[in-house]
């Protein structure tokens, strides 16, 4: 017997400034999610860990609108985050906040640590200050007219209107968007910043190594990166919220009483110190899964993402790790998401464009959407999410194929067979045609999991559900009932082998089904695991696993149809397609 693999899963953590909305969801927590269940029902020790990334102008600007302090807004939003993932069914090991003090602590580790090594410098810089606020305005907290395309409401990190990534000082007419005041300055600052040409080499090493396992998308935006070229990049901002910068000694740094450190150099080493809380908490190995001298060599790690967060995944944060000379694990597999689009165009609260998490808990439950977003991920383009494809999924996936198959036949069970496994009989050809898709389809399934291929992997399980109906349509057992008792009961039996295999296959995507079909058929937890992964199963032994006579009841009604004055009542409430 193998070893069961050790496998560390985190997804992008979601910004603190409000509830994400289905197209966040569906590019880095929900894949991470299902990928997590199923290496779980596969045998393997899985943690996920995820958090909320809280630092940055957005939390202290979002907290200032709110008017509210920035810890009593983090505070209050984390918990929505929380519950939200919770409502979703996020199997998250941990889930922890990038405000808290072992990220403070590890952020200042390897601060030292990459200063120790010659990789941080301090250095002068022009910043946009503000005499009106009696502040420098660090990213967004400028706006003005953008220089390459002229738009006129321009933040200071990036332009909305055409996506150039900005410099504040580049901004033409900047105003601060704490004041409005126009009273702006351009002075002089000093900062940290990371010398990241200095591991250009051995950065594009690790990419040829470690890229071996990514797909294309990534590969290429982080050769896009190193192609240009590496260059120092500022880890310091002038804002109150935030890693403090401190000396060797513990103490503020000199010059650095009014400034912190760059929300994108803190966060991703949450990572690690939300591990370390999970480890603190439940008594769990972090060393075992970020410590190359501890074990982790032998874990497999796994980053899902969105697409505009590659280049920090595959570039910055590596230079972090691997500057700082410590043996820490770095990325083995990643898997980026382009964009769930709300019919072609952007979500947009204002614009009362799209779903956000917690309204959608509110409509329907979670197994619905992800579903529908799993079955539709933004694997190789942009996906858009429109009420008409939500429905017809729901209805005829959900609702016909699996809903369908597993009502049939418990039902039929229920009737005719007093509820239990029937035991006459021998399986003939339409068993062997079942056992053929099955010994065909589970291992294309496992396969496509294995590949973090979403779509092909929802697809396949939809392909084995229908399976499951043509094949009650082959065998036919309420027909046979009247004059071939066995054959029958050959069908009855195969059938409800069937739903708690199809219960099985429901569990990473729409776990609550999953969970109400094999409770339904008193299916124990020991034997929730998925078949199909080795090369030696035994197909047929699947359509007679269940023990004769063991008693089974029909699960309630598994999923509604979604009817047309569903989908009217919601495109009008949250938009459509016009
Ligand atoms: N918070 C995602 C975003 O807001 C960002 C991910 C951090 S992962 C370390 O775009
Ligand atoms: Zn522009």
């Amino acid at each position: 017997m193998s070893r069961p693999r050790r496998i560390l899963i985190t997804s992008a953590l979601p910004y603190i400034n409000g509830i994400k909305h289905l197209g966040n969801l569906a590019g880095s927590m929900l894949p991470a999610d299902v990928y997590a269940r199923v290496m779980r029902l596969m045998g393997n020790d899985v943690t996920y860990i995820c958090a909320t990334d809280e630092h940055g102008t957005p939390a202290e600007l979002a907290a200032q609108a709110a008017g509210m302090t920035v810890q009593a807004y983090c505070d209050e939003q984390f918990e929505i985050q929380r519950k939200a993932g919770e409502g979703f069914n996020l199997s998250f090991d941990w889930f922890g906040r990038s405000s808290r003090p072992a990220n403070h602590a590890l952020t200042q580790h390897f601060a030292q640590a990459l200063e120790a090594r010659g990789l941080i410098e301090e250095r002068t810089s022009k910043q946009v200050y503000s005499v009106d606020d009696g502040r420098f305005l660090p990213d967004r907290y400028v706006e003005g007219t953008c220089p390459h395309c002229g738009f006129e409401k321009a933040r200071g990190d990036q332009c909305d209107n055409c996506g150039n990534l900005l410099d504040p000082v580049d901004l033409i007419n900047p105003y601060s968007a704490v004041s409005g005041g126009t009273n702006i300055e351009i002075r002089d600052t000093n900062h940290l910043y990371l010398l990241q040409e200095k591991s250009q080499d051995e950065i594009r090493a690790w990419v040829n190594k470690k890229g071996a396992n990514w797909p294309s998308l990534a590969v290429s935006i982080a050769n896009k990166w190193l192609d240009e070229g590496l260059i120092a990049r500022s880890i310091t901002r002038d804002l109150s919220w935030g890693i403090k910068v401190l000396g060797p000694d513990g103490a503020p740094r000199p010059g650095y009483e009014d400034k912190v450190f760059y929300v994108w150099f803190d966060a991703p080493i949450e990572y690690i110190a939300a591990t370390q809380e999970w480890a603190e908490a439940t008594g769990g190995d972090w060393e075992a899964l970020w410590r190359t001298d501890k074990g982790a060599d032998e874990t497999e790690y796994v980053q899902f993402m969105g697409k505009d967060n590659v280049a920090f995944h595959t570039v910055s944060f590596p230079v972090t790790l691997l500057g700082s000379g410590e043996p820490w694990k770095t990325v083995d597999k990643l898997k980026a998401f382009n964009w769930v689009t709300w019919y072609g165009g952007k979500f947009s609260t204002s614009n009362k464009r799209g779903v956000f998490m917690d309204q959608a808990l509110e409509l329907l439950p979670s197994d619905y959407w992800r579903w529908y977003l799993i079955a539709n991920s933004p694997e190789g383009s942009d996906a858009a999410f429109t009420w008409e494809g939500f429905q017809a999924a729901v209805n005829s996936d959900l609702a016909n194929v699996l809903g369908n198959f597993v009502n049939r036949i418990t039902k039929y069970a229920a009737s005719k067979f007093d509820g239990q496994v029937p035991a006459a009989g021998e399986q003939g050809d339409a068993e062997a045609w079942m056992t053929a898709e099955l010994a065909e389809r589970l291992p294309r399934l496992i396969e496509h999991y294995e590949a973090m291929e979403f779509r092909k992997a929802a697809a396949e399980t939809r392909a084995i559900w229908a399976a499951g109906n043509e094949y009650l349509t082959k065998a036919e057992p309420w027909v046979k009932y009247k004059n071939d008792f066995d054959a029958a009961a050959v069908g009855v039996r195969a059938g409800l082998n069937l739903a708690a295999l199809f219960g099985i296959l429901a569990l990473p995507i729409i776990p609550d089904a999953g969970k109400k079909i094999l409770d339904a058929l008193g299916i124990p937890e020991e034997h929730r695991n998925l078949p199909g992964a080795k090369p030696d199963t035994d197909f047929a032994k699947l359509l007679d696993a269940l023990p004769h006579g063991m008693p089974i009841t029909p699960p309630d009604v598994l999923f509604q149809k979604i009817e047309d004055e569903q989908v009217a009542a919601w495109t009008e409430q949250f938009g459509g397609g016009n």
